[in-house]
Parts: C-alpha cells; structure tokens; sequence
C-alpha cells in the first residue's frame, strides 16, 4: 500500500482537464500559448502542448524524433538512427568515456544522458545503453569514474554532472544538444550517483537508477521524473534495503516508477535487456523529449509476470 501523492492527483486532475479540452493539429508550427487547448504535431515534427497545472498553465512542448515507436521497436536493441562514437579522454571531473550520437543534424537538437558504472566497474558495464539510446535520438555518453573502487556513489553523481557540462560545453557533438534537456543514469554505486545528481541538480529532466547502491535511503528532495530499476534476487543491493526504499522516498518527484526483475540479481542491467529498455527509452523520451507517444509503454503499469516481478508507478489512476 502506498502512499497517496500530491504529485500523483495533480497529474491525474491535469489529465481530466487535458481531456476536456480541445486538440487542435497543427502539422510543424509553433504557436505561442492557444488558450486552454492542446497542441500536437504528426510525428518527425514539432509540437507544443499547453496543459494547466492548478491555476497556472505551463506549456510542454514536445520533442518527437523518429517513427512512431510500437511494442517491438522500444525493446529492439537499436533504433532507427544512424549513430557514430567518439572517445572521451579522462579529465574536466571525470575519468573520460565514450559518446555515442546521432548522426542526423536535420531534426534539431536531442536531448542527452550520461552513464555511470558502479563499483569495481568501467564503461563496458552499461555500454548496451550507447547504441540503444542514441539510435533512437539522444546523445549519450557513458563514463568512466576517476576511481572505480575508491569513489562511493556522491562522487559518482558529481562526475555524472561533470559529464553532462562537458557533453554541453566542450565536447564536439556539443552543438547537437538541447541542453535544457538532460538525464542521468547509472548501475549500482553510479545509481546512487545519478540519485545524487538528481537531488543536486533539480533542472535535469530524467534520472534512471540501475539495481542502484547508496547508504542514503531518504531521496525526498528529488524533484526529477525518476525510474528505478531493480533486480528481485539482488544480494549486492538488495532491493529491500535499497531500490525499494529509494522509490518510496521520492515522494516530491512529479513522476515515478520501480521496475522489478523477476528472478533477476545486481547485473541484470549490466547487458542489453529487451524489458529495462523498453521502459528506460520510454522513460527518456517521455520525460526528456516530452514524447507522450511512449506513455503507452509506461502507463497502465504492467502486471506481474515471469519477467516482472513489480512494478510501482505514479501513472494516473494507478
Ligand atoms: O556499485 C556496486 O556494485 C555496489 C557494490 C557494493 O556493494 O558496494 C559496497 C561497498
């Protein structure tokens, strides 16, 4: 039994509202605020959404990239961008990484993500991630940590930011990125960097803690749309006394959600996963592209099954 949230009924009040209210399809062109109305786009375009948050409306706009996703394609190893890589060398608060981006400049920025492994761990931990993520249209850099035994997870997520200022700033695919539009992930110690990150840096649009590892287990002050991913049979962080608390804690982030691997340990997330990446790309794109064709991979929640063993969520009505 969980607790109600404030975040949980505003959403589900502002989505009675959305529905009243009528859509109005404008193919390519953005409009400035049209009232009480929503706004949408075909797919490969532009749109802007004008929803009401109590008294105040707030425009989300959307960011769409790519072909409208289905089931298959969200758990495909790879999207449908041409991607290229680039090393990182270690320096500027990090120990250096890899960047993987899409090649294609004619659709405007995308948003990105930086990687963090944990414990004992390099790049090659969370590597699946690069390819997968950056196909279907975002800039990712998976990292390096200065010191893969000596840093504990705060470090960690103070080199997840490090990298996401050098991805904006001096990296060379830098002028590809919206950087208003930036997320964090990581495994086990990384994700308990990316918790950290998150909580620091209240601007950044996603966080998605991997089977994640910290002694903190009060993540109230997050205030970021957060996924986490946990392994059910995990005995490194056992979901118990990490994945679980931390996503019972995060009762002032706008959205939520804990997905458990049935039958799963700490590594589950350490190689391509047609489940985690399913709902870590949906996770992206709804939070960070503001892409509300992915919600129907997030929202209702799945039911148990032999390969979910939980999930929680804040999806409306839920
Ligand atoms: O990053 C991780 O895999 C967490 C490992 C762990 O249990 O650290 C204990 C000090």
């Amino acid at each position: 039994m969980r607790p109600r949230l404030t975040p949980r009924i505003r959403r589900a009040r502002m989505t009675r509202l959305k529905v009243a209210l009528t859509s109005v399809v404008v193919g390519g062109l953005a409009l400035g605020t049209v009232g009480l109305s929503n706004v949408t786009a075909t797919a490969g375009t532009t749109a802007s959404a004008t929803t009401v948050s109590g008294t105040q409306a707030a425009a989300a706009q959307e960011y769409r990239r790519g072909p409208d996703p289905t089931a298959q394609s969200v758990e495909a190893a790879t999207g449908p961008f041409a991607i290229q890589q680039t090393s990182v060398p270690a320096g500027n608060g990090f120990g250096g990484g890899t960047i993987y981006y899409p090649t294609d400049t004619s659709q405007g920025t995308f948003g990105a993500i930086a990687i963090s492994p944990g414990w004992t761990e390099d790049q090659s931990a969370i590597a699946w991630l690069g390819p997968k993520l950056a196909s279907n249209g975002f800039v990712v850099m998976t990292i390096n940590n200065n010191n893969a035994f000596l840093d504990f997870p705060d470090a960690r997520g103070t080199q997840l930011l490090a990298a996401l200022d050098s991805l904006t700033g001096q990296s060379p695919v830098a002028g590809r990125i919206d950087k208003n539009r930036l997320a964090v992930a990581g495994h086990s110690m990384g994700g308990g960097g990316a918790l950290r990150a998150a909580a620091t840096r209240p601007e950044i649009q996603a966080a998605i803690p991997l089977t994640p590892w910290h002694l903190n287990q009060d993540w109230s002050s997050v205030r970021v749309p957060t996924l986490i991913v946990g392994g059910e049979t995990d005995i490194i962080a056992s979901v118990g006394a990490h994945s679980e608390p931390f996503y019972e804690s995060l009762t002032n982030a706008p959205e939520r959600a804990y997905l458990e691997m049935e039958g799963q340990g700490h590594f589950v997330t350490n190689s391509a996963n047609p489940t985690v990446g399913r709902y870590v790309l949906s996770w992206l794109k709804r939070y960070v592209d503001n892409d509300t064709r992915y919600e129907q991979f997030l929202c209702p929640a799945p039911a148990p099954s032999s390969v979910i063993s939980e999930y929680r969520d804040s999806c409306p009505g839920s």
